[in-house]
């Protein structure tokens, strides 16, 4: 497919070679974003009215895939921009905040981010203590967001605020904030264990002013607003988990053909041989439900079950594979230059955002429950 083909050449062009150093040195991929938004890569199911490439969500599974094979902190900048920031803005966005932030957002011309975790609110989303005030003509924003992917290199931040704490989740109200607004303070970067080369910051909001205009949707809609966002961000994140499995075992499949043990190749022994059929089959079962979510999603279907099944099960191979790629490379797989320890230590972050592996069970039993 020709995505696929252009996402698989971009990775090779542009994001494999640097990947080690960026990660020891925490380095924002600044160039390749820039070149990911020149190849349609940031706004891939936008409209393209408003700059997007206009393809289907089975397009933005297989990019999102091939990338992550080579670079995962490139593909959640993407992961983010994509399905967070434009989908939830082309989706419920009106046609002024489309025409001013998804019209630069979706071509790349600028990065967003999707601020809803707290210090003390993380699974627990509607506990928000970011407050909103109504003061009229405008929303005063004062609070704290925590682990904020694109923290530092975005230029609107969607928020989730309380406004009306009464009202529980059906007072939170979700906002476009603009880097420049008065009050807004990018917080500490954070030193993380994995997708090194993302910007993870805190972010800090004093008496921040948002028009009103920047409301997304009715008064009280922001809960619905993040959760139905995060139903198609976790396919992202899915297909992320995807793509780390998936180069891993790559890597691991031709290092058992070269590497000699005992006389012959690696590959020729049968522990080995097992271990690439159990990666191999765990692969594509993730790979299957990443498309069934994603198709499901095209066809305009209720896709929040298995898009968390998807991300559940994606994240959950992306550490049984990642960790047997690092032992069938043996001493090699723990050094930073055959690549596979830096995918394990990325995926662990799959199971942790855009919602834990126990949050997707929550998602996965009330609907079926639901049933
Ligand atoms: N899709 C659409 N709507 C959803 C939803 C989903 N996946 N999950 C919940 N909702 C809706 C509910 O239907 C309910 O709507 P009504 O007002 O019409 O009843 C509303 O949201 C409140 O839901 P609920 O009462 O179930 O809220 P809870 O406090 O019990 O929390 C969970 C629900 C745990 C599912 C929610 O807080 C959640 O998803 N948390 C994880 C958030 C997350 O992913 N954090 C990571 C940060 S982003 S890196």
């Amino acid at each position: 497919m020709a995505v696929k083909k252009a996402a698989y050449e971009f990775t090779q062009t542009e994001l494999l070679p640097g990947v080690i150093e960026r990660d020891i040195n925490q380095e924002f991929p600044k160039q390749q974003v820039k070149k990911m938004g020149e190849l349609g890569f940031l706004g891939m199911m936008v409209d393209p009215k408003y700059g997007g490439g206009g393809m289907d969500t089975v397009s933005y599974v297989l990019a999102i895939e091939e990338i992550s094979k080579v670079d995962a902190s490139a593909s959640v900048i993407m992961s983010v921009n994509n399905s967070l920031v434009c989908s939830g803005l082309e989706k419920y966005g009106t046609d002024e905040q489309k025409e001013k932030y998804l019209t630069r957002l979706a071509p790349g011309k600028i990065i967003g981010a999707f601020c809803l975790s707290e210090p003390e609110a993380g699974s627990d989303a509607t506990s928000q203590r970011t407050i909103a005030e109504d003061k009229g003509d405008y929303y005063l924003l004062n609070g704290t967001k925590n682990w904020i992917t694109n923290g530092n290199s975005a230029s609107v931040y969607l928020v989730i605020a309380q406004t009306d704490p009464k009202k529980k989740h059906l007072g939170i109200n979700a906002l476009i904030v603009e880097r420049e607004m008065a009050g807004l303070e990018v917080g500490k970067k954070e030193d993380k264990l994995g997708i090194r080369g993302s910007d993870t910051h805190s972010l800090m909001f004093t008496d921040v002013k948002v028009p009103k205009e920047n409301r997304i949707g009715e008064d009280g809609f922001g809960f619905k607003f993040a959760m139905d966002t995060l139903n198609g961000g976790r396919i992202g994140i899915a297909s992320q988990a995807l793509g780390i499995a998936s180069g891993a075992y790559e890597r691991a499949l031709a290092y058992s053909k070269e590497r000699k043990a005992f006389g012959v190749e690696i590959s020729k022994h049968q522990a080995i041989q097992f271990k690439l059929a159990d990666m191999a089959t765990e692969i594509e079962a993730a790979r299957l439900l990443c498309l069934r979510a994603a198709t499901e999603k095209d066809h305009k279907k209720d896709f929040a079950k298995t898009s968390a099944m998807a991300k559940l099960f994606a994240s959950q191979v992306a550490m049984d594979v990642t960790i047997e790629a690092v032992q069938i490379h043996g001493g090699y797989g723990y050094v930073k230059e055959y690549h596979v320890e830096r995918l394990m230590r990325d995926a662990k972050i799959t199971q942790i955002y855009e919602g834990t592996s126990e949050i997707q069970k929550i998602v996965i039993s009330r609907e079926l429950i639901k049933l």
